[in-house]
């Protein structure tokens, strides 16, 4: 039994008023400021591994522009696609307060921008200060469609750390030397699993351990003794990463826009989705040291790449500076799941968290791969997975479907009926042993375009287990429009009676991207005070494609500022 105490009557009515008074003081200080962008998307010519690559990007840049603001700042972002492939842009992490018209992910808030058209996206920076980031939500666009998101405390605020000297951006990505959507329209075609990368980057360049690169590795210049803020962002598209400095260490202090209680280590690991915020001080000799990031990999037997990509942190004062090669530092092997595990155990939120206490929705959703049988009719080429089958993913076994006829905000808003159906199931509707080895006739889930639907204001828990349906591994769960407190997580089965133990409920630390042990499972609890509809779903974009998602629709409230918005004019439709 957890109990909530109260605050006494009277320190609340002092903290209320004082809290209001600190509110409108500061209101009358601050200028939210409205910042406008224009992002051209268009294929642009990149040079990686030795040879010319066509590559969609925005505004001809690779990654794309790094966007600042101040928290309470107002973006106004205007897209024009001026590629050959429909593009939507997803603000990765942003909450979105009742502007899910912004949000991005294709057919879930919008219909796609087809080429020559443009769409506008508007949206509010409410509460949040770290680093997020904004990707392509339509294909494998996100590939080469990406970029950070900063965002400053207010003016007039500071951090709750040291001021660092200096503050970087560190992009990893991940690049294919064929065109990205042709490597996923390949693996849609044969329903195997699609070529795995070439090469990782850091701000869109490989590094010196790949062929024809090394001239372009990114340089971060440090004077000997300052602390800088590095603001690492893992924009790979299906690989988890372990990401380190030689001879450094990192004190973690923000993930995914919060802060943390801060904490030090010498290695630190990102799902896809997640970023993470760690000081690092120039106090070792003066010379050249890798930073470096290579695979997290904890599906057993599962193809990956296995390369390692890299970028320089150069003390200034080094001399001569290059003529010896930098220090490598050593990195987890692929498959330390420990390494993993500890990192993710380390997260405590800064100050005492808003956890809901009581359950209004209780809900448990499996997540993992599947087989489909040969569909038939169709061809062995089509059917490349194991044993003449094609791979699929699910939660609660439904394969999610995207509708193509309307955006299921659209659907929801406008009442359209035969989009989607609100019957997703709070609970798997069979009991099994998720971990364990899973009858063969219970790996083919089943297609739908399913929602579940919450009341406004609902106070949610969801355990979220792993299954070990063809394999087992770490899968990054993102929920849109939300942040969520990660109240638990460990290996096996979920256990309601006895891991009820293993919960924080006083310090757990708020994202919006999870990663869900390898045959393992994780708690998450948040609050449904953001109305519209809001996709679900893992961050690895392959097993996205195969249907690891779902989406949750939060009613409008009754209250003021408790229903979505309207939607804006050049809201694209299918
Ligand atoms: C994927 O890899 C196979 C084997 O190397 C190759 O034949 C194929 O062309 C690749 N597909 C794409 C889209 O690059
Ligand atoms: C680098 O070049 C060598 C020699 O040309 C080649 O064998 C190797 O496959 C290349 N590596 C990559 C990652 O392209
Ligand atoms: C990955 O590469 C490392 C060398 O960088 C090698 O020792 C290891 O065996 C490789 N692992 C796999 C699974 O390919
Ligand atoms: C990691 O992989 C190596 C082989 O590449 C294997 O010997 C080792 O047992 C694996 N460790 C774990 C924890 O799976
Ligand atoms: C494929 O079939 C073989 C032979 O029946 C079996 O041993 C193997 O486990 C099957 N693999 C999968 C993934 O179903
Ligand atoms: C939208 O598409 C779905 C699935 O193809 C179909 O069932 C539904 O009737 C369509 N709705 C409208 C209004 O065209
Ligand atoms: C898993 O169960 C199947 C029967 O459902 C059995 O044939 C197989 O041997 C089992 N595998 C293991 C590793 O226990
Ligand atoms: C998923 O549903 C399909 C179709 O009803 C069924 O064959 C399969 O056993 C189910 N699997 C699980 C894990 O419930
Ligand atoms: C682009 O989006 C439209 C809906 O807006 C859809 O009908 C069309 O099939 C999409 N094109 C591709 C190539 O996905
Ligand atoms: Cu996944």
């Amino acid at each position: 039994m957890e109990v909530y105490k109260n605050p006494k009557p009277l320190c609340f009515s002092l903290l209320l008023s004082l809290s209001l008074f600190l509110f409108v003081f500061a209101s009358s200080f601050v200028d939210a400021k409205i910042l406008q962008h224009d992002f051209v998307v268009q294929e642009t010519t990149v040079k990686r591994q030795c040879n010319s690559h066509n590559r969609i990007t925005v505004n001809e840049m690779f990654p794309g522009p790094t966007l600042e603001v101040n928290n309470g700042d107002t973006l106004v972002v205007n897209v024009m696609n001026k590629g050959q492939y429909n593009v939507t842009i997803h603000w990765h992490g942003v909450r979105q307060m009742r502007s899910g018209w912004a949000d991005g992910p294709e057919f879930v808030t919008q219909c796609p921008i087809r080429p020559g058209k443009s769409y506008t996206y508007r949206f509010t920076i409410q509460g949040q200060e770290g680093t997020l980031w904004w990707h392509a939500h339509s294909s494998w666009l996100r590939a080469t469609v990406y970029g950070a998101l900063i965002i400053h405390p207010q003016d007039g605020s500071s951090y709750p750390f040291t001021t660092p000297k200096r503050e970087a951006p560190i992009l990893l990505g991940e690049w294919w030397n064929a065109n990205p959507i042709d490597v996923i329209r390949e693996a849609t075609q044969t329903g195997g699993t699609p070529n795995v990368s070439d090469a990782y980057t850091i701000n869109g360049q490989l590094g010196d351990l790949y062929n024809c690169s090394s001239q372009d590795t990114v340089v971060i210049p440090v004077d000997s003794g300052e602390t800088n803020l590095l603001r690492v962002i893992n924009a790979a598209l299906n690989q988890q990463l372990f990401f380190t400095v030689a001879n450094h260490k990192l004190t973690v202090v923000g993930a995914d826009a919060s802060y943390l209680k801060p904490f030090t280590t010498s290695v630190i690991m990102l799902g896809p989705g997640q970023t993470t915020d760690v000081l690092i001080t120039a106090d070792q000799t003066p010379a050249r040291y890798y930073i470096a990031a290579r695979a997290y990999n904890s599906a057993q037997g599962a193809p990956f790449d296995n390369t390692t990509t890299t970028a320089i942190l150069q003390y200034k004062s080094a001399t001569p500076c290059c003529s010896t090669s930098p220090v490598f530092p050593s990195l987890p092997a692929y498959n330390d799941t420990n390494t993993a595990t500890t990192f993710a155990a380390s997260f405590r939120s800064r100050t005492k968290a808003e956890v809901p206490t009581d359950i209004d929705d209780n809900l448990f959703f499996t997540v993992g791969l599947g087989l489909l049988n040969c569909p038939p009719g169709a061809s062995a080429s089509n059917c490349q997975a194991p044993n003449r089958t094609r791979f699929t993913a699910s939660m609660n076994n439904v394969s999610f479907a995207l509708p193509s006829n309307f955006s299921l905000l659209q659907a929801h808003q406008q009442g359209i009926p035969g989009v989607f159906t609100t019957d997703f199931p709070a609970a798997p509707s069979l009991q099994f042993d998720y971990t364990g080895n899973v009858s063969r006739s219970l790996w083919q889930p089943v297609r739908g375009t399913k929602l579940y639907k919450l009341k406004y204001g609902s106070r949610v828990q969801l355990v979220l287990q792993g299954t070990s349906i063809f394999t087992a591994e770490n899968h990054p769960i993102h929920l849109h429009g939300y942040d969520f407190y990660i109240i638990a997580q460990g290996f096996g089965n979920f256990n309601s009676k006895t891991d009820t133990s293993k919960f924080n409920l006083v310090d757990p630390p708020l994202r919006n991207t999870v990663g869900v042990p390898v045959n393992g499972w994780a708690v998450i609890r948040f609050v449904a005070d953001n109305p519209g509809v809001w996709l679900m779903h893992c961050h690895l974009d392959v097993h996205l494609n195969w249907g690891l998602a779902m989406a949750f629709l939060v009613e409008d409230g009754f209250g003021e500022l408790q229903s979505l918005e309207p939607p804006p004019d050049d809201l694209p439709i299918c």
